[in-house]
């Protein structure tokens, strides 16, 4: 069938909005019909060209929502006209990382996810006669794609497809990190770098969480007014001091934080993120993805003074068990997903999206097709 679909079809080059054929689902596979997606982060990383998995061309995209058009032999799960949400974290509950009961990581179509292809090693997509690479197992980017049935969470058909396609990936990831990965407990004080989608989800899920003293930073001043409002009890901006941003995070708070999350992806950041937690027992969770080449440093003292490093993917959640609910904890107001929305923007303008981002104007911008 056709398909509109933004094409990256080289890193560093915009999009290209272009009608590509997408081939049936096959075995254990499933087509779906993506009615919105947002903008990540990600998306512009994989595209910028620093993202060692980059591969072009490729339909990008991973924080849709959608309705399955038609299901693959084998497929029991799933049917015609169920909404879901595409994962790029699969859970087929079977692998040795689903059943250790101590990752998200399900590793059963990591492999051919990682190569742009589908778990036959061969790509759905193509245009003009030539394949198009998939992106983490989900390419949103097209009003058609195909997934396989494990990276698919089924969700409440009532529930706002033009909201809830941001608990595909940012406000999932943030506020996940804060309940799975940190364990965030009431009265915590916690440190945020990076006030995007990731960095005000984080703030959501420590307000949940119950977090006593919540730190914002960012560069970005126009980023403060939103953190305030979803529950940030100081702004900081690191361009406003002459000292290291962990020097005063530490006197601020009597010693260092509880918990820092880095939601920005620059590894010098994430060195201050560990250094203003508090000796004995500080955790610094990493959210953010830095590029080909880029490493993390301290002094092994740090550590070994007790601070802890951890990472975070997909906010630590099993999607196909976990989201639905979550889905509904948004439906209930539980999980605040309007703030997020700064922008709406059809297909045909998916760059400018890509631009509100870079420019620092946007939190989340959804795309409809
Ligand atoms: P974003 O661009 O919307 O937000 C990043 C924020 O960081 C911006 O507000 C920017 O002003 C701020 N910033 C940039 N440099 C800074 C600095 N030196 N000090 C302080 N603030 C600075 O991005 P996002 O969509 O929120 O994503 C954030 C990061 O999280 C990205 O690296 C993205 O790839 C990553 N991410 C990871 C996961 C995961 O599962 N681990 C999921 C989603 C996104
Ligand atoms: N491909 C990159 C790493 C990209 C990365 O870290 N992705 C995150 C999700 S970011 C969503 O916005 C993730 O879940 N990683 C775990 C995984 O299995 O990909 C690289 O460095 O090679
Ligand atoms: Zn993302
Ligand atoms: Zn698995």
């Amino acid at each position: 069938m056709k398909s509109r679909a933004a094409v990256a079809f080289a890193a560093g080059q915009p999009l290209e909005i272009v009608e590509i054929d997408v081939a049936p689902p096959k075995a254990g596979e499933v087509l779906v019909k993506i009615t919105h997606t947002g903008v990540c982060h990600t998306d512009a990383f994989t595209l910028s060209g620093d993202d060692p998995e980059g591969i072009f061309p490729a339909v990008l995209g991973h924080e849709g929502g959608g309705i399955v058009v038609e299901v693959g032999e084998g497929v029991t799960s799933l049917q015609p006209g169920d909404h879901v949400i595409p994962l790029y974290t699969a859970e087929c509950g079977k692998c040795k990382f689903c059943l250790s009961g101590k990752t998200n990581l399900c590793q059963a179509v990591r492999a051919t996810q990682g190569k742009g292809l589908m778990p036959d090693g061969t790509t759905r997509f193509s245009y003009q006669g030539k394949p198009i690479y998939h992106y983490m197992g989900t390419s949103t980017f097209s009003e058609y794609t195909v997934v396989p049935e494990i990276s698919l969470a089924k969700i409440d058909t009532q529930a706002p497809l033009e909201k809830v396609c941001l608990l595909g990936c940012g406000v999932t990831t943030g506020i996940g990190a804060v309940h799975n990965t940190a364990k965030v407990e009431p009265g915590a004080t916690v440190a945020v770098f990076g006030l995007g989608g990731i960095g005000l989800a984080v703030i959501q899920g420590a307000v949940q969480a119950k977090a006593g003293r919540i730190l914002a930073i960012d560069t970005n001043p126009a980023k403060f007014e939103l953190a305030r409002d979803m529950g940030a009890t100081d702004v900081i901006n690191p361009k406003d001091h002459q000292r290291p941003i962990q020097e005063m995070i530490v006197e601020l708070t009597d010693g260092g934080v509880d918990y820092s999350f880095e939601c920005i992806g620059n590894v010098d950041v994430m060195r201050a993120a560990l250094e203003c937690c508090h000796k004995g027992w500080g955790e610094s969770i990493i959210i953010g993805v830095a590029g080909a080449g880029k490493e993390i440093h301290t002094r092994p003292f740090q550590l070994v003074t007790g601070r802890v490093w951890r990472g975070s993917a997909f906010g630590g959640v099993k999607g196909r068990t976990q989201l639905p609910g979550m889905v509904q904890q948004a439906m209930r107001g539980e999980i605040r997903l309007d703030p997020f929305i700064t922008h709406t923007l059809p297909l045909e303008r998916i760059n400018e999206a890509f631009d509100l981002m870079h420019d620092g104007k946007s939190i989340r911008t959804v795309i409809h097709f």
